[in-house]
């Protein structure tokens, strides 16, 4: 009998390891300084030799860039920065000859301000499209029409003349929200959505999945009881009204619909909430994403100490804190960060990060990886002279800069790190020839050799892929856990402290791979674990 807790029969979202590119960074070909397709394509080796089975391409379309194209001025076509819809057609059709999957974000939260559906929409009440968007008369004066506050910092709200109003954004002026309350702008995304499924892309990653449909009376949020002054503006309100709404779940429902017309995709959503609210968006039925994006591990250290907030318990309490309440039947899934959180190496340093790349990649649910993160790459140190670029959310929220977590990936030792034959548009990471994937991939203690070992074990390993998860008894400062599935089981043991630690090993199991550069491959499993150091134990 199958275990309630495996998949009978897997698909390749469940089975598989999603590898998420921010196009910008990734490899330049058009020598501009700027990522491209064509770029990801040159690339599509390196992808297939770490194994992973589907690519998550941060947006590529048309888009004035001010929120890097987070702000979409056409939903059907490519940014000329980045090729066109026949290099996407080649992108897409060369890795499903690799066996690799694509997956767009779709951003149907907001537009950019100089899409011509809000250029329309601002020639008044009379235009169709002016219903598009989320205007409210008032005075210019002030004050907005209510008290919702942007992502990006200040109101959520900006008047215009013409056509004489308040429009809502979310997030920088430059991205107004759509209202998706109304039908029209639903049957549009439905199209959207058909138009890039049809093509044969394989599903999207949709953004700020949980702000969509807001509160139809645009109620003021409450205000948080436990904010206090010199906190961030932004924590100041409880976001009941403004997100997280039972319509928003209805919209979602319906763009499931849509892309169950297509066979074998996959819908992902973006909903950065506790994991007890996040797990809505599976749907009562199953039936709005197949998984909302889990940052539980993502902002495990969110204002506090990375390195005490990553101890053996605080993981422990996450893990069976998310498992207790995903609804049955539900997948999960598991992230480091994302284009949005610092990255894990400089959050953790290179000794735990690579127990955190054994943790991602023996969990139960999908990892999610983050290009770059596979070299340890550091947060980069971006001096204003030097970007050509600026993010709305480090101006508005000083501290919260997400342009360190987006460099350039680093190739080579030749120069610009062979992402480009010119200055690349935000510098390196690192000017350290270690951190490249050309020095890496030939040192069998790299982080890139682990996450690749990880990976394709991982592959191989059914309970590791899909088996069952248990929590095990352990001392302390390690974490330990069992995953079961009829072909074999296999445990996990990560010390998270700085000392060694004894474990016992079940019987007749031996270490398949340790992130110990010094256990050297022994099959022996010892009687210890070194500092921060992660074991998988299996029959060998
Ligand atoms: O992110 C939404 C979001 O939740 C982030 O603003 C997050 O809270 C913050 O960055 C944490 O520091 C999505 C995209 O991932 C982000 O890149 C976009 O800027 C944003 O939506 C608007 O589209």
């Amino acid at each position: 009998m199958n275990d309630p807790g495996i998949p009978a029969d897997p698909a390749w979202w469940q089975r598989g390891i999603i590898y998420q590119i921010y196009p910008w960074s990734f490899a330049d070909a058009s020598g501009d300084g700027i990522g491209d397709l064509a770029g990801i394509r040159s690339r599509i080796d390196y992808l297939s030799w770490l194994g992973v089975d589907a690519v998550w391409m941060s947006p590529i379309y048309p888009s004035p860039g001010v929120d890097l194209g987070y702000d979409i001025s056409d939903y059907r076509s490519v940014d000329p920065r980045f090729g066109t819809l026949e290099d996407l057609d080649d992108l897409l059709s060369t890795l499903h000859a690799r066996n690799i999957r694509l997956i767009l974000d779709l951003v149907p939260n907001h537009t950019s301000d100089r899409h011509p559906w809000f250029l329309e929409s601002r020639r008044g009440v009379d235009d169709p499209r002016h219903a598009w968007y989320v205007w409210r008369d008032g005075d210019p004066a002030g004050p907005p029409p209510n008290n919702w506050l942007s992502y990006f910092g200040g109101p959520a709200w900006r008047y215009l003349d013409p056509p004489g109003g308040w429009y809502l954004h979310s997030f920088d002026p430059a991205q107004p929200d759509l209202d998706w309350h109304n039908p029209a702008v639903r049957a549009e995304f439905a199209d959207i959505m058909r138009f890039w499924l049809g093509r044969g892309v394989d599903g999207f990653r949709v953004d700020v999945l949980w702000l969509l449909g807001k509160d139809p009376e645009l109620r003021d949020d409450p205000l948080d009881a436990d904010w206090r002054e010199g906190m961030d503006p932004f924590l100041r309100l409880r976001r009941e009204s403004s997100e997280g709404t039972p319509e928003g779940h209805v919209y979602v429902q319906e763009l499931r619909t849509v892309l169950d017309e297509f066979h074998d995709r996959v819908m992902i959503g973006e909903v950065v909430l506790p994991p007890e609210r996040a797990v809505a968006y599976h749907g009562a039925q199953l039936d709005e994403v197949h998984m909302p994006h889990n940052f539980a591990l993502a902002r495990l250290d969110d204002g506090t100490d990375p390195l005490e907030a990553w101890s053996a318990d605080g993981i422990r309490t996450i893990v069976e804190g998310y498992e207790a309440v995903l609804p049955p039947g539900a997948w999960p899934n598991w992230l480091l960060g994302d284009h949005d959180f610092p990255r894990i190496a400089t959050r953790l340093g290179p000794e735990r990060a690579r127990l955190a790349a054994m943790l991602l990649l023996t969990l139960r649910g999908t990892p999610t990886w983050y290009y770059g993160d596979e070299l340890g790459l550091p947060d980069a140190h971006i001096p204003a002279e030097l970007a050509t670029a600026v993010d709305p959310q480090g101006v508005g929220r000083p501290g919260l800069d997400r342009l360190p977590v987006r460099s350039p990936m680093p190739w080579t030792t030749g120069p610009n790190a062979g992402f480009s034959d010119v200055e690349p548009w935000l510098p390196l990471a690192s000017d350290d020839p270690a951190m490249t994937v050309e020095r890496q991939r030939e040192d069998p203690d790299s982080m890139l050799t682990l996450v690749r070992s990880l990976i394709e074990l991982r592959r191989r390993t059914p309970a590791l892929a899909v088996g069952t998860y248990r929590s095990m008894p352990s001392s302390r400062d390690v974490l330990a856990y069992e995953r079961s599935h009829p072909a074999g089981d296999v445990e996990v043991h990560l010390n998270f402290e700085d000392g060694r630690h004894p474990f016992r090993p079940g019987e007749d199991l031996g270490v398949l791979l340790s992130t110990d550069r010094s256990r050297g491959g022994s099959s022996d499993p010892g009687s210890t674990l070194a500092p921060f150091e992660g074991v998988i134990l299996g029959r060998v």
